[in-house]
């Protein structure tokens, strides 16, 4: 450890800490831009300043290491003069345009503003024209808005290693771009949207959709929606709630306000992919199929695997994403229950998720009920807005409950939005699937933890599963490399079935979810699933009863003929 003062304070830290870290410790906050705790510093913006006492220097607090008995002075009158300069200097290349900004509000430059009280911009402006990139269904870029912070480019870089961004020039002129100078659509972007999480301005934000929801709603059309796992943890954060506070209850009764016709829960279309994976998954085993089965839930993993790993595409479940098994039975089971036509229901998913918008464009089996099973997906964030935007108290709602049959769910659906949690939901199944008997402990704790990559093994009876989970689309890359290796060297396959979530932590810290996603928020959305999990009566797919009843009355049995129409896709190679 390394004994140093944080303006006069004595605080003990770990060797190699930045100052900016050190800072924390102490209670000090030291303002920066480029700066994220997920990313290697990139020490761009210049606002973390700080002087060494005794030294005539400023330095970069993110990206210099504290040294055993110095003493750093982090706000004076000069610091904060000059962090003042470097902010109009920033500003004077930004448009003045937070009223119809994405990111109104909750902006980190519009903070430091205000935090600063800049009321004029000394320096002429020099924002740099260039056209909006709306070429995704997923994204937009507002490369005017850009203040090369350098966190979106890290973060598909670093974090999800898919090199979608890069910057060109040099100096002044760096322009942060998609790579290659195209549009984004053009670039390998999988959607992940972890740039539209990090970019601490509205350069780059979610494709809000809010109003084609408010048109719905106001239209003739029978509005059905269903809410992801992930989303119950971490809305209550736009409303002044701790991150992990379990609002599911509240967001039903929200829905139902903003005038929606059924409130349903994709953690019920998780505990469906539940029984058809995991059918699958001990078909494969014990039938000599193809191993290791891949998760194929997560669209921005669907997407990285078909541009990065297209060889292995036969290892991918044939299951469908819980939300576009959702949409598929709202529109026919629940259609036929209702006597609605599929058309005439509008299937809206609210996910934490930017790809999820691409997910209901892809063209294989999305309208497995005759048109589109899911007409629209709305982000946690755009549902926030919504809820404020029409007046409702969120905070005191009385809780509701979601509307039957396909709104109950298991504490398997439930976990399926953390990293691990497909797997461990699979495995409680599997065991009773294998062994014909219910798994004694359902907490399977060798798949939980924010390790970037978990292996394991797991007892079905006398079977021993061989398991990995990775999170995180960097974190992937040397398991399927290892899958591969062992396929090309004809050696038996080093796993039988693999989770990947394409964002660090799960869907818990999507790209959709509100900002201000770091460790310690995933840590407490992490910890709100697993007490929505513990608190559930009945904890394993096969056991919540409305999946008993469909299976009864509408499927047949899992991976049926009528299940693999509805329930099932394919991949493209
Ligand atoms: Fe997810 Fe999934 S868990 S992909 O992370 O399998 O988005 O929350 O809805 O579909 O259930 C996201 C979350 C979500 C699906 C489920
Ligand atoms: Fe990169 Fe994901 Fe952003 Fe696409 S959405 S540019 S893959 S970080």
């Amino acid at each position: 450890t390394v004994n140093i003062k944080i303006n006069g304070t004595p605080v003990v830290a770990e060797q190699g800490t930045k100052i900016l870290d050190a800072a924390k410790l102490a209670g000090v906050k030291i303002p920066t831009l480029c700066d994220h705790s997920d990313l290697e510093p990139w020490a761009s913006c210049g606002i973390c300043i700080v002087k060494v006492e005794g030294s005539p220097k400023l330095v970069r607090a993110c990206a210099t290491d504290i040294v055993e008995g110095q003493n750093y002075i982090t706000h004076d009158p000069e610091i904060q003069c000059v962090r003042r300069t470097v902010l109009e200097l920033i500003i004077s290349n930004h448009p003045l345009e937070c009223l119809n900004c994405a990111r109104n509000g909750v902006c980190e430059l519009q903070d430091l503003a205000e935090d600063f009280s800049i009321r004029e911009v000394p320096y002429e402006s020099g924002i740099k024209e260039r056209p909006r990139d709306e070429s995704t269904n997923a994204l937009v870029f507002d490369p005017r808005k850009c203040i090369n912070c350098g966190r979106c480019v890290n973060v598909c870089q670093q974090l999800q290693d898919v090199w979608a961004l890069e910057f060109i020039g040099r100096g002044d002129d760096t322009l942060m771009t998609a790579a290659g100078g195209a549009l984004i659509a053009e670039s390998p972007c999988i959607k992940c949207g972890q740039c539209s999480a990090h970019c601490p301005v509205g350069a780059i934000y979610e494709k809000d959709e809010t109003q084609t929801f408010m048109q719905m709603i106001a239209s003739d059309k029978h509005v059905a929606v269903q809410m992801a796992p992930a989303v119950r943890v971490a809305i209550g954060e736009m409303f002044g709630l701790e991150p992990g506070t379990v609002t599911t209850g509240k967001i039903y009764s929200a829905l139902r306000r903003l005038g929606v016709d059924a409130v349903f829960d994709t953690n019920f279309g998780a505990d469906l992919t539940i029984m058809e994976e995991g059918t699958e998954l001990v078909d494969r085993v014990t039938n000599g199929g193809l191993l290791p089965q891949i998760t194929s839930c997560c669209p921005a993993w669907t997407d990285y695997m078909e541009k990065y790993y297209a060889d292995m595409i036969p290892h991918f479940s044939t299951a469908k994403s819980p939300m576009m098994m959702q949409g598929a039975i709202t529109k026919t089971y629940y259609a036929d229950k209702k006597g609605l036509a599929p058309k005439d229901i509008m299937s809206v998913a609210i996910m934490p998720c930017t790809a999820k918008k691409y997910e209901i464009s892809r063209d294989d089996n999305m309208q497995a009920s005759g048109v589109n099973d899911v007409d629209l997906v709305l982000t946690t964030r755009e549902l926030g807005r919504l809820i404020k935007s029409a007046g409702i108290d969120f905070v005191n709602l009385e809780d509701e409950k979601a509307d039957s049959p396909i709104g109950a769910y298991a504490g398997a659906g439930t976990i399926f939005g953390v990293t691990g949690g497909v797997m461990e939901a699979a495995v409680r199944t599997a065991h009773l699937l294998v062994t014909g008997k219910e798994i004694e402990d359902v907490n399977i704790t060798a798949v939980r933890g924010a390790e970037n990559v978990k292996v394991g093994e797991v007892q079905l009876g006398d079977a021993t599963l061989k398991v990995a989970v990775a999170h995180g689309m960097a974190n992937v890359r040397d398991i399927m490399n290892e899958v591969r290796a062992a396929k090309e060297a004809g050696n038996p396959p080093p796993y039988h079935f693999i989770e990947v979530m394409a964002c660090k932590g799960g869907c818990i810290a999507g790209g959709g979810q509100p900002y201000g996603t770091d460790d310690d928020v995933r840590a407490r959305r992490t910890a709100g699933l697993y007490s929505d999990d513990e608190k559930s009566t009945v904890r394993c797919s096969h056991q919540n009863p409305e999946i008993v009843q469909i299976y009864k009355d509408y499927l047949g049995e899992p991976c049926s003929h009528k299940a693999h129409d509805l329930l099932h896709t394919k991949y493209q190679e």
